[in-house]
């Protein structure tokens, strides 16, 4: 059986095997969650979650191997036709969400497996949520090594590639068990360009100062001192690979559910997204991985890059969202009216607003006014 063509034809990138056998980084795992670098993720704290993730069996009893894929995904970034002020979506929530890609995929893996060997095939696929530590294994099997970033970055291919595992009954050869070495060199680019300085070192990520974990993880107002370093990214952040090397090529193909569904879902219209209602904003992230941001979390994401555009002509969009029902929503738009210098707004606000926590931040940003750009800046 040709496991590496059955992946590549179900359209994985690479495919490695290992057998089921303890993890050698549970410790480092630990050690990050014990150093407060997960934040609100508590599930990834929890005692279940921890124990399944320095034992595969926890997931399937009889498990004999584990697969571990890697899914590319679009790298490209569009050129938009015009001047609106548009925001940064990451490119791995651009297409379908990979979750669904990835487990259809896995299902499939297996469903081939047992055709070829005849017989039922138990199996356990896993992504992202479940209790795997995936770069660990993807390393383990050969996919490529963990980089400065902490990203698994496939030589040929690069980082932008996401994981998926399937555990499964049946021995399968390994396709490597020696140590991978990281390839990083002397390189520290990814360290230095981090908007937020969210790497306390070389592979080590604090997740509260992380883009990522900032607007897609974190619910409630997001910390005053790192609003302005978030730039323009809604949605996740890829500013630690887009330097990185190791993406400089093409990279690979990517299957068509996960290449971007529109311009609007890599770089959106920053006013066109505030100003959609409940309804549209529900189709506008409908089966892709953004289905899971809260709808106010969103918002205050598109609020704090409309004020990170320095452009005056984000006003009007941000003084709709200081009319909208979630104060969470309303204060963010406080906050970005405040970048833009736009006083009269901010006093207008003042006048009618009620909610003790959107007041504190329409006076802060009212302190802290800078006057407006009159040019339009991305
Ligand atoms: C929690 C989480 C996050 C958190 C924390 C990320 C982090 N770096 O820890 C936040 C929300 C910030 C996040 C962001 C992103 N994530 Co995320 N995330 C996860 C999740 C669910 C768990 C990761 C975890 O356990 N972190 C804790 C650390 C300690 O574990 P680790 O990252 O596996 O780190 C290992 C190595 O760093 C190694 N290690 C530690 N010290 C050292 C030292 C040396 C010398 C070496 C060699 C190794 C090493 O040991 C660790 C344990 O095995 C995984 C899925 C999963 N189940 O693993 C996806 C996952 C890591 N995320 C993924 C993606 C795509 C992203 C983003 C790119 C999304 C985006 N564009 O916004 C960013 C990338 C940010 C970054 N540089 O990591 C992919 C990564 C694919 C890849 N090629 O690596 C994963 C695997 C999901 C998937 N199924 O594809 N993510
Ligand atoms: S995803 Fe962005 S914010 Fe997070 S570590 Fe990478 S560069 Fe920093
Ligand atoms: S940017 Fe440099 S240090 Fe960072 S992951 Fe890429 S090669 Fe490694």
């Amino acid at each position: 059986m040709n496991l590496a063509a059955i992946a590549r034809e179900l359209g994985f990138a690479r495919a490695a095997v290992i057998p089921v056998e303890p993890p050698r980084r549970h410790a480092l795992y630990t050690s990050w969650l014990a150093a407060g670098h997960a934040g609100e993720m508590t599930y990834l704290a929890s005692p279940e979650h921890v124990m399944a993730r320095g034992d595969l069996t926890a997931l399937l009893g009889e498990a004999r191997s584990l697969i571990v894929v890697a899914l590319a995904y679009d790298r490209t970034d569009p050129i938009p036709p015009d001047q609106l002020l548009r925001g940064r979506i990451a490119r791995y929530a651009r297409g379908d969400d990979y979750h669904l890609v990835m487990r259809d995929k896995l299902v499939a893996l297996a469903d081939r497996l047992a055709t070829e060997l005849g017989r039922p095939v138990a199996s356990r696929p896993c992504v992202d949520s479940a209790p795997v530590l995936e770069r660990e294994w993807a390393e383990r099997g050969g996919l490529g090594f963990v980089a400065k970033n902490t990203m698994l970055i496939a030589p040929g291919l690069g980082s932008y590639v996401v994981l998926g595992e399937l555990l499964v009954d049946v021995e399968l050869t390994p396709t490597r068990d020696e140590p991978a070495t990281t390839r990083c060199g002397s390189c520290r680019s990814c360290l230095d360009a981090c908007p937020t300085g969210a790497f306390v070192d070389a592979f080590v990520l604090d997740a509260r100062r992380c883009i990522s974990y900032l607007t897609i993880e974190h619910q409630g107002p997001i910390p005053v001192e790192l609003r302005a370093q978030i730039g323009t990214w809604v949605v996740g952040c890829d500013v630690c690979q887009e330097v990185c090397p190791f993406n400089a090529g093409k990279g690979s193909a990517t299957p068509p559910a996960l290449t971007p569904r529109t311009l609007e879902h890599a770089l959106p219209d920053l006013a066109g997204l505030a100003r959609k209602g409940a309804n549209q904003l529900r189709q506008f992230v409908k089966r892709t991985a953004m289905r899971r941001i809260a709808q106010p979390t969103l918002l205050r994401n598109v609020a704090i890059a409309l004020g990170n555009t320095h452009s005056a002509a984000a006003i009007p969009a941000l003084v709709d969202l200081l009319g909208h029902a979630s104060p969470l929503v309303r204060g963010h738009a406080a906050w970005a009216l405040g970048q833009l210098g736009a006083t009269r707004e901010l006093d207008r606000a003042l006048a009618t607003e009620t909610d003790e926590a959107v007041r504190a931040e329409l006076t802060s940003a009212r302190t802290q006014a800078q006057p407006a750009a009159p040019e339009t800046a991305r």
